[in-house]
């Protein structure tokens, strides 16, 4: 493959903008290589600068569900936009919007949109900290909420990938009001809440775990969390950011059956477009200014082209049996590389819920972020570049879940799998 196009490129982005990138885990830093320049995509594809394509697995890391560049998602985007791009006043696109996900996801009653999944997870916390008057807080191992200072403990996603769980720069007091559990040890919170239950303000997890690569909850664990919560006044927030309308039209809470107190979006609500929120227990959202004293505000939120993109993309996920095929694809997909696996004699697992999935270099089935983190990275990186050699495009690090679209045809899942069998034996 010709990557010239892209190396010019990225020669010139390293002298401007950190890593040459605006988001550290686009770098490739963990696998190697540089990273390639996106020229456009469609449906399931992504097409570099020097004109090769990729059977993309990543999905701008979740958004493009209903795959990239779907036409009711340029046609509401384009229609919108000719009548302005942001008013700074209402407009009636964020109501539809609210209506949407108040509709699609019952726990919310009340919702803000934001800008981000960070934006909408440290809003979440400064809600429970500021409604519950407590300033700790509870987050797991290997688990992402976005840059927010109080997140970047043992954190997952590209600060696992680079290495830096623990980011400089945060100050230590704050730091220390962040409290870390091991993901699924239900004994490890039960102990933390005997001791000081009280005092936290809230638990943020994310009920599939996604930036340990892909790690399910245990049966009873998110019941266990709700119950601690629920008895020591502790404000309980699943981070849906990534799981949210991605591995059931109400998320990972309709999956699991569980009502957090607050919920956390992003990704799929925009459609593309920068987009996040917050929303759950009507007395909590209440307590958000103007209508109380906890502040949170952004110059772009709810913007009408952001709301035109995430409204049409949760238009075409409420389509009758979407997430059935969904999930029949990737359980299509995780089989197949199973199966390529076993025949080439290399030990993998799959992790897989719905619409997200994780492919794990190691025999043992994976369920804690030690499990995770004892992988074989390096076969991981061998296979992730034998598969980019192939025009297939598997996350860039070993720590990342993986996305399958509704644009994702038996065709090109059933290619995937064969370019994984040329691609284990080079990662044997
Ligand atoms: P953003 O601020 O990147 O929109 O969302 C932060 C976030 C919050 N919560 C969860 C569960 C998330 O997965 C994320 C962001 N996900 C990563 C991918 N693992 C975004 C990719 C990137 O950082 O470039």
């Amino acid at each position: 493959m010709n990557h010239a196009i892209s190396h010019d490129l990225f020669t010139r982005a390293i002298a401007l903008m950190p890593g040459g990138v605006n988001s550290p885990v686009r770098a490739f830093k963990s696998v190697g290589g540089d990273p390639f320049f996106a020229a456009r995509a469609e449906g399931a594809y992504l097409f570099d600068v020097d004109g090769n394509r990729y059977i993309d697995y990543i999905g701008s890391w979740g958004p493009m569900i209903a795959g990239h560049a779907h036409p009711a998602v340029i046609e509401a985007v384009t229609r919108v936009a000719a009548d302005g791009l942001s008013f700074g006043v209402p407009n009636a696109l964020e109501v539809t919007m609210a209506e949407t996900i108040t509709r699609l996801v019952p726990s919310c009653e009340m919702v803000r949109m934001v800008n981000s999944g960070t934006e909408a997870t440290l809003s979440a916390i400064r809600l429970a900290r500021g409604a519950t008057g407590r300033n700790r807080m509870v987050k797991f191992e290997g688990c992402y909420h976005g840059h927010g200072d109080s997140f970047l403990v043992k954190a997952g996603s590209g600060a696992l990938t680079l290495g830096v769980p623990d980011s400089p720069g945060v100050p230590k007091a704050l730091a220390d009001l962040t409290i870390t559990l091991p993901y699924n040890d239900a004994d490890a919170a039960s102990a933390l809440f005997a001791d000081c239950g009280d005092e936290i303000a809230a638990v943020i997890v994310e009920p599939i775990a996604g930036n340990m690569n892909c790690v399910l909850p245990n049966p009873g664990y998110l019941e266990h969390l709700r119950m601690l919560c629920t008895r020591h006044g502790t404000v309980l927030i699943f981070d849906e950011v990534m799981t949210g309308f991605r591995v059931a039209l109400g998320g990972a809470q309709a999956r699991y059956g569980i009502t957090p107190d607050l919920s956390t979006f992003g990704k799929i609500i925009g459609g593309g477009m920068p987009v996040g929120a917050y929303g759950g227990r009507r007395d909590l959202m209440a307590q958000i200014a103007p209508s109380g004293p906890i502040y949170q505000a952004g110059t772009l939120s709810g913007n009408p082209v952001a709301m035109a993109a995430g409204l049409a993309t949760l238009e075409l996920i409420q389509a009758p049996g979407f997430y059935e095929s969904l999930e029949a694809k990737t359980n299509r997909l995780c089989d197949g590389l199973e199966a390529a696996a076993r025949d080439a004699g290399v030990a993998v697992s799959t992790n897989r819920s719905c619409a997200m999935y994780g492919l794990f270099f190691g025999a043992e089935k994976v369920s804690t972020f030690a499990q995770a983190t004892s992988c074989d990275v390096a076969g991981f990186r061998r296979f992730f570049h034998a598969m980019l050699k192939r025009g297939v495009y598997f996350a860039p690090s070993a720590f990342e879940a993986g996305f399958i679209s509704a644009a994702h045809s038996d065709a090109d899942i059933d290619a995937t799998i064969a370019a994984a069998r040329e691609a284990f034996c080079m990662a044997a």
